[in-house]
């Protein structure tokens, strides 16, 4: 099926579909089953513009909400990444009087807590009004709604232009960017700057990390596609800075066009992207085959695992998850539950296939044989406390970038 780009409005043709799938944070009870919203999940990749994106976005209302699954503070490693970014910020940044910090999707405050905390003026948008709450309830400014550029209006009107917009994994999620990119402009006035970051497109590919591609995820970013989208607004894309975070992101930073220099970085990424072929349609079918590939590995090694009485557990219920599960048909036949420590996803069932989710302490109290890493992102975490299973003889399955048992 052809579809319009979300950008730029030329004819689009998806490279990859993962077919019917749920909605990636949609966590449910039984007595919702029969109710269970469903879309096609594809991706696709527009010649002109060079964004890649997704070829049907689910309406965002569906997405975030009152009891939107996930609250950004549940990682240790997470929270040392943000702190180590709202101290960045604040040393490179706001080294003025008075200086006021917006950020987009702050969540439940995981990094705006830090500004706050300096008593530096911040304000967080954030319309899912669960993890808004928590923000709140931290005393962290918060506005409970989606940012546009009348939100951005309105903010200018109150606190006067902003010196530094924040944003992490949000800016991908958001269908209409040009009423964010306009937003954030007007909200800049001459002097601030805007930082985000998202999960790389580069890493997306080279990782064979397809379960980054859910719902939320409407777009996958890469140095040309942001530079493009932003200069139609008068911003300038001036420097990047890959992360080693969610398993590879990138962050971008934007200024008014010709306010500030454009660093090395940028002319530097750029080269790299031209020479893996980012834009061309060669390496999206290279995609597509190593995903296939994935995918018929996984599912050929738990249902082994499955023939030979083998126990195995998932653990983390991502997002990401429900791309995977729902894609290799990993039933509960093939997955006793997942282990997640939020306690709202705990007693509900996993979107699509329908594998409980359970407290850690269910992992814990009676180890599997095998636990099915979904957090890979958070890997390095996750070993480092989970000595004593494999101690004992567990071993882990793990698919990016390829799938091994260890
Ligand atoms: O982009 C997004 C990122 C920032 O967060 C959102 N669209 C939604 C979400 O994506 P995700 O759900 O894939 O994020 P994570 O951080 O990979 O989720 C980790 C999950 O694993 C959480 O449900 C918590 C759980 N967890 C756990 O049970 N034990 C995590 C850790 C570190 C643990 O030790
Ligand atoms: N920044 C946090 C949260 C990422 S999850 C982190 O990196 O951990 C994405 C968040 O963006 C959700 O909390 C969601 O409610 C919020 N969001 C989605 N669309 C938005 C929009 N248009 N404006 C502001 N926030 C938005
Ligand atoms: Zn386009």
């Amino acid at each position: 099926m052809n579809s319009t780009c979300l950008v730029c409005s030329a004819a689009i043709e998806p490279f990859l579909s993962f077919g019917r799938m749920p909605v990636a944070n949609g966590f449910l009870s039984e007595s919702e089953f029969a109710d269970e919203f469903f879309y096609d999940l594809a991706v696709g990749f527009c010649d002109h513009c060079s964004m890649v994106q997704l070829t049907q976005p689910v309406e965002r209302e569906r997405l975030f909400h009152d009891n939107y699954a996930y609250f950004s503070s549940i990682s240790t490693r997470m929270a040392a990444h943000f702190e180590e970014f709202a101290r960045s910020v604040t040393s490179q940044y706001l080294a003025t009087s008075d200086p006021f910090v917006v950020e987009i999707g702050s969540n439940d405050g995981i990094m705006l807590r830090h500004f706050a905390e300096a008593q530096i003026r911040h304000l967080g948008i954030e319309p899912s009004a669960n993890v808004a709450q928590v923000a709140i309830d931290r005393g962290i400014n918060t506005i409970c709604k989606f940012f546009d550029a009348d939100l951005a209006r309105e903010i200018v009107n109150r606190h006067g232009h902003a010196n530094a917009i924040l944003a992490a994994n949000v800016m991908c999620h958001i269908a209409d960017l040009h009423t964010v990119a306009e937003g954030m402009r007007i909200l800049l006035g001459r002097q601030g700057i805007a930082q985000f970051e998202d999960p790389y497109l580069g890493s997306i590919l080279e990782k064979t990390a397809y379960d980054q591609i859910y719902d939320e995820h409407v777009y996958y970013f890469s140095i040309s596609s942001v530079q493009r989208l932003f200069s139609d607004h008068g911003l300038e894309l001036i420097d990047v800075a890959s992360q080693s975070v969610h398993g590879g992101s990138m962050r971008y930073t934007l200024a008014p066009q010709g306010a500030r220099p454009v660093t090395n970085a940028v002319v530097e990424q750029q080269r790299r992207e031209a020479a893996w072929g980012l834009a061309r349609a060669e390496t999206f079918d290279k995609f597509r085959a190593a995903v296939e590939r994935s995918r018929d590995r996984l599912s050929e090694v738990l249902r082994e695992a499955h023939k030979n009485g083998k126990r195995v557990v998932g653990y983390g219920a991502t997002s990401k998850s429900t791309t995977v599960t729902n894609y290799c048909d990993l039933s509960p036949q093939l997955i006793e539950f997942i282990s997640d420590t939020t306690p709202g996803k705990q007693g509900k069932y996993s979107p699509g296939v329908h594998v409980l989710v359970r407290p850690y302490e269910a992992f814990a109290a009676n180890y599997p044989e095998y636990a099915l890493l979904f957090a890979w992102n958070h890997a390095e975490e996750i070993m480092a406390k989970e000595r004593d299973f494999t101690a004992r003889g567990g071993k882990w399955i793990m698919y990016v970038p390829e799938v091994t048992v260890v």
